[in-house]
C-alpha cells in the first residue's frame, strides 16, 4: 500500500508513483489474475475550480484474465475532486466490469474537477477484479497539490514609438490607470502607472481568471490586451511589460456628410464618407462599420454598397497620402419621424488595431410635435440621489437648439414642467439661472406617441 509518504511524493513528481505500485508488488506472485494499477497525474499549482487530467493505467501482470474488473476515483480527504464514472468506459462501477487478460494493459483518460479549497486534494484510485491475488497493488492514493497564499502582479506600460515590441528609453507612459479585476476582489483595483510607467497590485488573492486593463492612457496610445492571468501563487505575473501603439486615428481620418439636412420618412438620403490615409504605409483590410443605434430612425445602409470597404469583406486599401470618396445612400425609416432626426455613425476600422477613427452625422426629420413633460432636481443632500424635496420649483426652463431657444416652460412646486407642442427632435434643456446640467446629462429628446411621451424625465442641474 502506498503511504502518506509516497502519496506527497507523487503529487511532487507523479513519476514517482510508478515507483509506489512497483516498490509495494509482492516479491513471488500466487497463480491467478492480477491487476496492477499505477496513475499519472497532470502537474500543476490547482485553484478551485481547475479540471485536472489523471492517466489510469491497469496491467494485468498475472497468469489468468482478471473478470468483472472495475475502477473509481475520488477524493478522500482534502478538496473534493469529481470525476465522470462513465469516463472508464467498460470498467466503470455503473456497469458489469471488464474483462482483461493477462499481460493486457489498458490506459484509461479521466478527467476531474477540483471543488472549493480545503487544502491539498488526496484521490484515492482503485481497480477491482475478482480473485486478484495481491490487492496491494490495486489502490493508489495521489495528492493534487493546491495553490495557497497570494500574488504580485506588476508591470511597464510603455508606448512602442521605435516598434521594437520592447520597453526603450524615453517610451514610459506616466499617468495611466491600471486596473485589476479577479475571482475575490469585488471592485476592481486600480494603480497608477508612475514616472518610469511602473504599476503594481500586491497580495492579490488567488485567481483562475484574472485581467489587468488600462484606462487614461496618456497621449492617445493603446494598450494591448494583456490576456487572462492565472494567479496560482508561481508569481509569473510581477514584470509584465504592457506594450501600447499609435492609434489607428493618427493616419486613418474619416469624415461623413448627407447631401441634405432635413428628410422626411421614406426619402432616399446620398451618404459621403471620406477616408484618408496621412500615413508613410499604405492600409489594408478596411471596412466601414455603421451602427444602427438601436433606435431604429438611422439610416439602413446595405453592406455592399461599400464594396472593398464592407463590414463584411474588409478588403479596403489606401495608399500612404491617399483620399478616398465613398458614396451610398440609404432609406430614412419611418421611425424617424417619431424621433425627428435620422443619421449615421460609422467607425473606419482595419480589424486589429485600436483607437480607430469614427465619425457622425444627424439630419432632421421634422413635422410631428409632442408634448414632454419631466422633472429638473438639485441634489441638495449630495447623495447622489433624486430625493422627495429635490426638485427645483417655480424655475423658468428652456429647450436650445444650436444654442437658439425654441421652447419655454415653468416648473411647479415640485419641479415639474411640460414642453408643449414641440417639434420632435433633439434639444438642450437649461434651467435659467445660476445652474448647469449634471456633467452626465444628454440631450433631451422629445419624440412623438408611441415612442415618445410614456413617462416624465429627470434632469439633474448643479451650480453653474
Ligand atoms: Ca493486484
Ligand atoms: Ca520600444
Ligand atoms: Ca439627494
Amino acid at each position: 500500500m502506498p503511504t502518506g509518504r509516497f502519496a506527497r511524493a507523487a503529487g511532487v513528481l507523479a513519476a514517482a508513483l510508478v515507483m509506489a505500485g512497483l516498490a509495494a508488488a509482492p516479491a513471488s506472485a500466487a497463480s491467478g489474475p492480477n491487476l496492477k494499477v499505477t496513475a499519472v497525474a497532470q502537474q500543476g499549482n490547482w485553484l478551485s475550480g481547475d479540471t485536472v487530467a489523471l492517466d489510469v493505467t491497469v496491467a494485468n501482470i498475472g497468469d489468468a484474465v482478471a473478470f468483472g474488473a472495475f475502477g473509481t476515483a475520488y477524493s478522500e480527504s482534502g478538496t473534493d475532486f469529481w470525476t465522470d464514472r462513465n469516463q472508464w468506459g467498460d470498467l466503470s462501477d455503473g456497469g458489469s466490469g471488464a474483462n482483461i487478460a493477462q499481460g493486457e494493459t489498458r490506459t484509461v483518460h479521466l478527467t476531474g474537477q477540483l471543488g472549493t479549497f480545503n487544502g491539498d486534494s488526496i484521490v484515492h484510485i482503485e481497480v477491482y477484479a475478482g480473485n486478484d491475488v495481491d490487492y496491494s497493488d490495486n489502490v493508489l492514493r495521489i495528492t493534487l497539490p493546491m495553490a495557497r497564499g497570494t500574488e504580485r502582479v506588476a508591470g511597464v506600460l510603455y508606448g512602442d514609438a521605435n516598434g521594437d515590441g520592447k520597453p526603450s528609453p524615453g517610451e514610459a507612459l506616466a499617468g495611466a490607470e491600471a486596473h485589476f479585476i479577479g475571482v475575490g476582489t469585488t471592485n476592481d483595483l486600480v494603480s497608477v502607472t508612475d514616472a518610469t510607467g511602473h504599476f503594481h497590485f500586491d497580495n492579490l488573492p488567488l485567481s483562475r481568471n484574472a485581467y489587468v486593463s488600462f484606462q487614461k492612457v496618456p497621449g492617445g496610445w493603446v494598450d494591448q490586451p494583456v490576456g487572462t492571468l492565472r494567479l496560482d501563487g508561481r508569481g509569473a505575473y510581477t514584470a509584465l511589460e504592457v506594450r501600447a501603439v499609435r492609434p489607428l486615428s493618427d493616419v486613418l481620418h474619416e469624415t461623413i456628410a448627407l447631401d441634405r439636412t432635413s428628410y422626411a420618412a421614406g426619402d432616399t438620403a446620398k451618404v459621403t464618407v471620406t477616408l484618408s490615409n496621412s500615413g508613410t504605409k499604405a492600409l489594408t483590410g478596411l471596412y466601414v462599420g455603421c451602427d444602427a443605434g438601436g433606435f431604429g430612425s438611422e439610416l439602413v445602409i446595405a453592406d455592399d454598397q461599400w464594396g472593398a470597404f464592407g463590414y463584411q469583406r474588409r478588403e479596403g486599401t489606401l495608399a500612404a497620402g491617399q483620399r478616398l470618396v465613398l458614396t451610398v445612400s440609404g432609406k430614412v425609416p419611418d421611425k424617424s419621424a417619431y424621433t425627428g432626426s435620422t443619421g449615421l455613425d460609422c467607425v473606419a476600422g482595419d480589424g486589429h488595431s485600436g483607437g480607430a477613427p469614427y465619425a457622425a452625422v444627424n439630419a432632421k426629420v421634422p413635422g410631428l410635435r409632442a408634448d414632454s413633460r419631466g422633472q429638473v432636481w438639485f441634489d441638495k443632500n449630495g447623495n447622489g440621489l433624486l430625493d422627495a424635496d429635490e426638485g427645483m420649483a417655480n424655475r423658468n426652463l428652456v429647450l436650445l437648439e444650436n444654442g437658439a431657444i425654441r421652447a419655454y416652460a415653468r416648473t411647479d412646486a415640485n419641479g415639474y414642467a411640460t414642453f408643449k407642442d414641440i417639434p420632435v427632435g433633439n434639444y438642450q434643456l437649461r434651467v435659467l439661472g445660476p445652474w448647469k446640467p449634471a456633467p452626465f446629462e444628454g440631450d433631451l429628446a422629445i419624440w412623438a406617441p408611441p415612442y415618445g411621451g410614456a413617462g416624465d424625465w429627470h434632469q439633474q442641474f448643479v451650480a453653474g
